[in-house]
């Protein structure tokens, strides 16, 4: 089980690295890896599993934030969220995205980042990606909202980039040409 202990914070090498495509099919190791990481996510937003072992929320965990630079990661949107949906994400890519952009009106957080960051971060508003799944299997699929926005966040960490790259350093709240803000109300 993956503990708040077992993940790496900002200034670790790891987290600036470009992971390893993960070969098929998968080792037990590498099979645990995917399996814990989306255990992770979804004991992250159980009350009672975050009271018991004091998780911090997230929607996603990507594979290099448990010091493993391989190109792996999880997202989970419980039922609370008007989304619902859970993945596994092996060998991820974006192939195709719209012009238009979208960001969260709150910022971005990150369970390697023990601080906040404030500012928008530019994300693509839709994106089509694929992926393989845990049998080694394909899937392509269309996201929009914030499971878009939080695949580009996990996407990221397996090529070394940190979500506050992306905010414009001279004015964190500059408005994005050509984009739709998006409220959250959770602070995940
Ligand atoms: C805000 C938070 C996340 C994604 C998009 C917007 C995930 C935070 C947890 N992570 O650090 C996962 O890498
Ligand atoms: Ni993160």
């Amino acid at each position: 089980m993956i503990l708040m202990k077992d993940i790496i914070r900002e200034g670790h090498p790891t987290l600036r690295m470009r992971s390893e495509e993960v070969a098929f099919p998968l080792s037990d190791e590498d099979r645990k890896l995917a399996e814990d990481l989306l255990m992770y996510v979804k004991n992250s937003q159980d009350e009672e599993m975050i009271e018991k072992y004091d998780l911090r929320p997230g929607v996603g965990i990507a594979a290099p934030q448990v010091n493993q630079p391989k190109r792996i990661f999880a997202l989970h949107f419980d039922e609370s969220s008007d989304e619902n949906l859970s993945l596994i994400a092996i060998n991820p890519k974006i192939v195709s995205h719209s012009v238009e952009r979208s960001y969260l009106t709150s910022g971005e957080g990150c369970l390697s980042v023990d601080r906040a960051v404030p500012g928008y971060v530019p994300r693509y508003a839709r994106i089509t990606v694929k992926a393989f799944d845990i049998e080694g299997k394909e899937y392509k699929m269309r996201l929009k909202g914030l499971p878009a926005i939080a695949f580009q966040h996990e996407l990221d960490h397996l090529n070394g980039i940190m979500f506050f790259d992306h905010i414009n350093p001279k004015n964190p709240f500059a408005e994005i040409p050509n984009a739709t803000p998006i409220d959250r109300s959770s602070g995940d």
